[in-house]
């Protein structure tokens, strides 16, 4: 078994999390535990190999809050991961955090980690001097999916300042096993990444609601990291290693691109 590896000292414990099945929820059922954390795993579906975990809709309040009792912190991944129909957004992503910030607050718990997303900026542009985009740039979402993660974030902000639940919301880029397009040679965050990044967000002091960018140290990443690093993320992957076979079957993008110019990429054609 791999040893619990540099935990925060005041550190939450027993963590709720939210969107257990899917893909960042896989990851992070393999990294978090290594860092000491007891998971209680919460999905609407089973999550495999895990027979103890709820099986849950947020938006049934008692399943949520059965799931936050007792709990210190909650990482919230439960979502639509992707564009959707506004209706389905509606009720998932919008309704959905709205329940659990509920039930949060209810519950008492003080800490929220919230997978928001670069789809929130989606619309936000590369810097043309070439610098590095501010986590201070102002919502711009590509699709309904990245206008939840605008609401996701503010609801954040509005339960902060009026109930003194601390919230760092991520703004995700694109958490898979390797990046797959030229446009994750910038936007990738690496499982073992995701990992630290959510580790950080549990641990460290935030006065209220904060986001960070979640990408890897990526040699062609143009977002700004060092609101994460002041939180104690830092990165050690970098998708550059897989740029000469991505580069080599796609080539470089132009710089009208929306690929290359927009941080959501291809979500802001859809
Ligand atoms: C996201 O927020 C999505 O959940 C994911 O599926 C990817 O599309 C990612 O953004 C991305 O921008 O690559």
């Amino acid at each position: 078994m791999t040893p619990p590896v540099a935990a925060h000292p005041d550190a939450p414990r027993t963590v709720l999390l939210t969107g257990a099945a899917g893909l960042v929820g896989g990851f992070l059922r393999a990294s978090l535990p290594k860092y000491g954390y007891a998971l209680r795993l919460f999905d609407r579906l089973p999550v495999a190999g895990e027979p103890a975990a709820c099986t849950g809709d947020l938006l049934d309040p008692e399943a949520l809050a059965a799931a936050v009792a007792g709990v210190d912190a909650v990482v919230h991944l439960a979502a639509i991961p992707t564009e959707a129909a506004f209706p389905d957004i509606l009720a998932a992503n919008i309704d959905g955090t709205y329940r659990l910030y509920e039930a949060v607050r209810a519950a008492g718990v003080r800490r929220v980690v919230l997978a928001s997303s670069n789809h929130a900026v989606g619309f936000g542009e590369r810097p043309a001097d070439g610098g590095l985009l501010r986590i201070d740039t102002p919502h711009r979402p590509d699709t309904y999916y990245g206008l939840s993660k605008c609401f996701a974030e503010d609801l954040a902000a509005l339960y902060a300042d009026k109930h003194g639940i601390e919230t760092v919301s991520l703004r995700i880029g694109s958490c898979f096993p390797e990046p797959s397009t030229v446009r994750m040679l910038s936007t990738w965050l690496s499982p073992a990444d995701c990992g630290r990044l959510v580790h950080a967000a549990l641990g460290a002091a935030v006065a209220g609601h904060q986001a960070v960018y979640g990408i890897s140290a990526n040699t062609r990443g143009w977002w700004d990291l060092e609101p994460g690093r002041r939180l104690g993320y830092h990165p050690r992957d970098d998708a550059e290693e897989f740029a000469p076979k991505l580069l080599a079957a796609h080539g470089e993008p132009a710089a009208d691109d929306p690929e290359f110019r927009y941080v959501g990429g291809a979500f802001t054609t859809f």
